[in-house]
């Protein structure tokens, strides 16, 4: 199997979060965890390790806003010549708004923290000066994963960092800046029809976004019932689409502490939704943040969970793209990944 990495996703390492309560953590989302997993790879006979291609803007903008790109790119410079304290000591800080725009009636202002406030969504999507670059060639990881999916017909994975799922059109999120898996699907399906499943713990708000209004992409997003757990807005199971989008996105909220068998069982009913839509293509974005222990889930699948996840969604005998999103259980991402990804070998 093709697997698609880069070690610039290193230049993207802030040195905080923030979470509820204004605690201030080491960010979770930290370069270790690419590290793992590459590890883990470098150990089979069958990953097949490649740098990727570079892809342009083109197929990013097709997603994203042009000036929330370009917010990307200037934030960090802006910032620091905005503040002589940030300026004198730029590697103890990271970029986070402090103030919000709460409702889209409402326009991003010309400074940096007016427009951190306007494209950022909450306090876990930290800048600092490797950011962009480091989003850049994510998306170009999930682009050449896509790539190799259309022309091999075969599956790929893309060992995207930082990773997408959080991040829409307009706004960055939950460790997410640009939307990997959407730029990459949205490529796939001028080759042909194309699907989105997505595994990861978190709701993929992003993709749902991005998505909402269209029906030649199918989204589909099993998650923490967004009633407990972050993005807590969206996520839904009554948000099933808009406009001529109406039906083609699925939402399954599961409860704290869904094990092996309530997993497979909202599986088992996304998949079918999958197959109704018929596509020709799938984009995964997979999260191994659903394993028992992670820090930032509830649920509890196991070990044979992935197996048993990775073989029903390799059961579509769909080419796919497979695109990293969260887990922050470093110790165990290594293992979970290869387990998933064995069966699309
Ligand atoms: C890609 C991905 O998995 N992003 C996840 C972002 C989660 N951000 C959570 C922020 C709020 C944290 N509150 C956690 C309380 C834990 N007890
Ligand atoms: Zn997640």
């Amino acid at each position: 199997m093709k697997i698609f990495f880069s070690e610039r996703h290193r230049s993207h390492f802030p040195p905080y979060e923030i979470f509820e309560g204004g605690k201030r953590l080491p960010y979770y989302e930290n370069p270790d965890r690419r590290d793992r997993i590459l590890a883990a790879l470098r150990k089979t006979d069958w990953a097949k390790l490649h740098e990727p291609e570079d892809f342009r803007l083109d197929p990013i903008l097709a997603v994203h806003d042009q000036d929330y790109i370009h917010f990307l790119a200037s934030c960090w410079d802006e910032w620091l010549a905005s503040d002589p304290e940030v300026s004198s000591t730029p590697e103890a800080y990271a970029f986070l708004p402090a103030t919000f725009a709460l409702r889209r009636n409402s326009r991003p202002a010309s400074s940096i923290r007016g427009r951190g406030g306007y494209y950022i969504m909450d306090l876990s999507a930290s800048i600092v000066a490797g950011t962009y670059q480091a989003a850049l060639t994510s998306a170009n990881i999930a682009l050449s994963a896509a790539h190799s999916s259309f022309l091999l017909h075969h599956s790929s994975f893309a060992l995207c960092r930082p990773p997408g799922h959080h991040a829409g059109k307009d706004y960055a999120a939950g460790y997410c800046f640009i939307n990997n898996a959407s730029v990459a699907a949205n490529w796939l399906s001028q080759k042909g029809k194309t699907a989105i499943l997505d595994v990861d713990y978190h709701a993929g708000n992003g993709t749902q976004d991005i998505f909402y209004e269209r029906n030649d992409v199918l989204t589909v997003s099993i998650h923490g019932d967004p009633d407990f757990e972050y993005p807590h807005f969206i996520g839904f199971a009554d948000e099933t689409g808009a406009g001529a989008g109406l039906g083609f996105h699925r939402n399954f909220p599961l409860p704290k502490g869904a094990d092996d068998a309530v997993y497979l069982a909202a599986l088992d009913e996304a998949l079918n939704t999958i197959r109704n839509f018929a596509p020709e293509y799938l984009v995964l974005s997979f999260g191994a943040d659903i394993f028992d222990g992670d820090p930032l889930g509830t649920f509890r699948v196991t070990r044979n969970g992935f197996r048993e996840i990775g073989a029903r969604i390799a059961g579509l005998k769909l080419p796919t793209a497979i695109i990293m999103e969260g887990g922050y259980a470093n110790e165990a991402l290594g293992d979970n990944t290869i387990t998933l990804l064995e069966n699309f070998k």
